[in-house]
């Protein structure tokens, strides 16, 4: 990286850690983000000293490109997009932030990705990795870029990271020792256009992985059973099923996780001595587990971390109580699939806030659920009349319309009784309303507590 000109793209969290990892190792940044209202005297102020980094904001030029050795692209960015292509027109490499983090991390590696659980799973794992690597880093989609990390790791160092689908798209040399499909179901369809492309994009997390690596892969998911019988795959692989009793692997069956192996089967834990609630939270423990008994650290260790942990922010989150009425905060509930899990670990009748920006994806299994278990659902954001006339071809009427997420609060504790559960789970991604997931829920939250 040493006097390398690199043009980095996007100035959010992955462009901002991306370039100051660059001038940390002596390289020449050219910032660049085609958004014309960036406030650029904010982006700046995260640069002390200015001596190697400029800043292009808006239309990406020819003459931007001049003795760029290389472009780094943070995940937001799609890759059909114009000044993409004229970089890659250009013959100038581009990697992404992780495979730039990659390049100068040490020490273990495992990767976790798939469409849902990801978040849960990670934090799961750092916190089993904490009981027996003094340096243990957290980092990727999660929320904390692996190249804010990646050059304080050392070759005692473990790190998990959570990746994405934008994330995987330009990997080249990333190479996790282990590495964890959670579940492949339909997401980000706007952007990957077709599943095929979708699953061909989460499936290269194994890319470079040989013979002496392990992925962790979940055996009542179709796509990942194919993938993982497949004869080319090289690591090796660890199934986990919560329907089936495996020979080989981690099973649930009657509140317990069991690992069998060698023809011995040991029941490891009992789910009711964790605080996660619902089938694929057991499927996020398995997960967990598998990937830190592949790296190295003891079972006992493992159980008595699993057992501690609590439940992420957003992430069927209790809220609090009121009249008899418990309120959860599933903002990160940003697919179906997602929201059919949360539905699905609620307890009792459930008033649900759904709906926001349009990845176009279907909402048909999420709204064939509504009936007998939803009793009012109110809709926000730009989805709320295709999710309207979806649950409404599934037998269900009762909708309401809010303008904002007081007003569907306010809707939701008019409508529920006692013993009824409030679920904020939108089944869609938070932009239009809010910036990211975790401001839809923090606000959500301040809503609940204002009742
Ligand atoms: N930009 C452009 N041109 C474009 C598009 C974007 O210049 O055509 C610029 C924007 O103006 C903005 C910047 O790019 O300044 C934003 O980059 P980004 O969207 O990559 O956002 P980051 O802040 O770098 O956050 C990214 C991930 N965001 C996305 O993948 C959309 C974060 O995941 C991740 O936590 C972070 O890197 C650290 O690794 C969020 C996410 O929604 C949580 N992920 C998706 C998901 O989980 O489903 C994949």
């Amino acid at each position: 990286m040493d006097s390398q000109k690199v043009l980095v793209l996007g100035t959010g969290k992955s462009g901002i850690c991306a370039a100051k990892q660059i001038l940390q190792l002596g390289g020449q940044v050219v910032l660049f983000d085609s958004n014309e209202k960036l406030d650029t005297v904010k982006v700046m102020k995260n640069f002390r000293k200015r001596e190697r980094i400029s800043l292009v904001v808006g239309e990406l030029k020819p003459t931007d490109l001049v003795s760029v050795d290389l472009a780094v692209i943070s995940p937001g960015i799609p890759l059909d997009k114009p000044f993409v292509k004229l970089i890659d027109g250009a013959k100038i490499p581009i990697w992404g932030e992780i495979e730039l983090a990659y390049q100068s991390s040490k020490g273990k590696l495992a990767a976790v990705t798939g469409t849902n659980g990801k978040t849960t799973t990670v934090s799961l794992i750092g916190e089993i990795f904490k009981t027996t690597y003094d340096d243990t880093h957290i980092c990727g989609n999660i929320g904390n870029p692996f190249t804010a990390e990646a050059l304080e790791t050392t070759d005692a160092s473990a790190t998990i990271l959570e990746v994405s689908s934008f994330q995987l798209e330009t990997i080249m040399d990333f190479h996790p020792h282990v590495s964890c499909i959670t579940n492949i179901t339909p997401d980000h369809l706007d952007r990957h256009k077709t599943m095929k492309n979708y699953v061909k994009v989460k499936e290269s997390i194994a890319l470079n992985q040989t013979e002496e690596d392990f992925i962790v892969l979940n055996y009542e998911d179709p796509e990942l059973r194919k993938f993982g019988k497949r004869k080319t795959l090289k690591p090796q692989v660890i199934w986990f099923s919560s329907a089936h009793e495996l020979k080989d692997g981690f099973y649930y069956k009657n509140f317990e996780i069991h690992h069998a192996h060698d023809g011995e089967d040991e029941a490891l834990l009992d789910v009711r001595d964790t605080n996660l609630l619902g089938a694929h939270n057991y499927e996020n423990i398995m997960c967990a587990i598998a990937v830190s008994m592949e790296m190295g650290v003891p079972m006992q260790k493992i159980i008595s971390a699993v057992k501690k942990f609590k439940p992420v922010e957003h992430r069927i989150e209790f809220v609090r109580e009121r009249n008899g009425v418990r309120y959860y905060n599933d903002s990160k509930g940003t697919n179906p699939d997602a929201a059919i899990k949360a539905l699905l670990a609620m307890p009792g009748p459930v008033v649900l806030i759904g709906g926001g920006y349009d990845k176009e994806i279907p909402f048909d299994d999420w709204c064939k659920l509504f009936k007998g278990r939803v009793k009012y659902l109110v809709l926000i954001g730009q989805t709320r009349n295709i999710i309207a006339v979806c649950a409404k071809k599934y037998g269900f009427t009762n909708v309401m319309f809010a303008e904002d997420m007081d007003e569907a609060v306010k809707d939701c504790a008019a409508y529920a009784d006692e013993g009824d559960y409030v679920l904020l789970s939108p089944a869609c991604a938070s932009w239009g309303m809010f910036p990211n997931y975790e401001e839809r829920g923090r606000i959500f939250k301040e809503c609940v507590k204002n009742l």
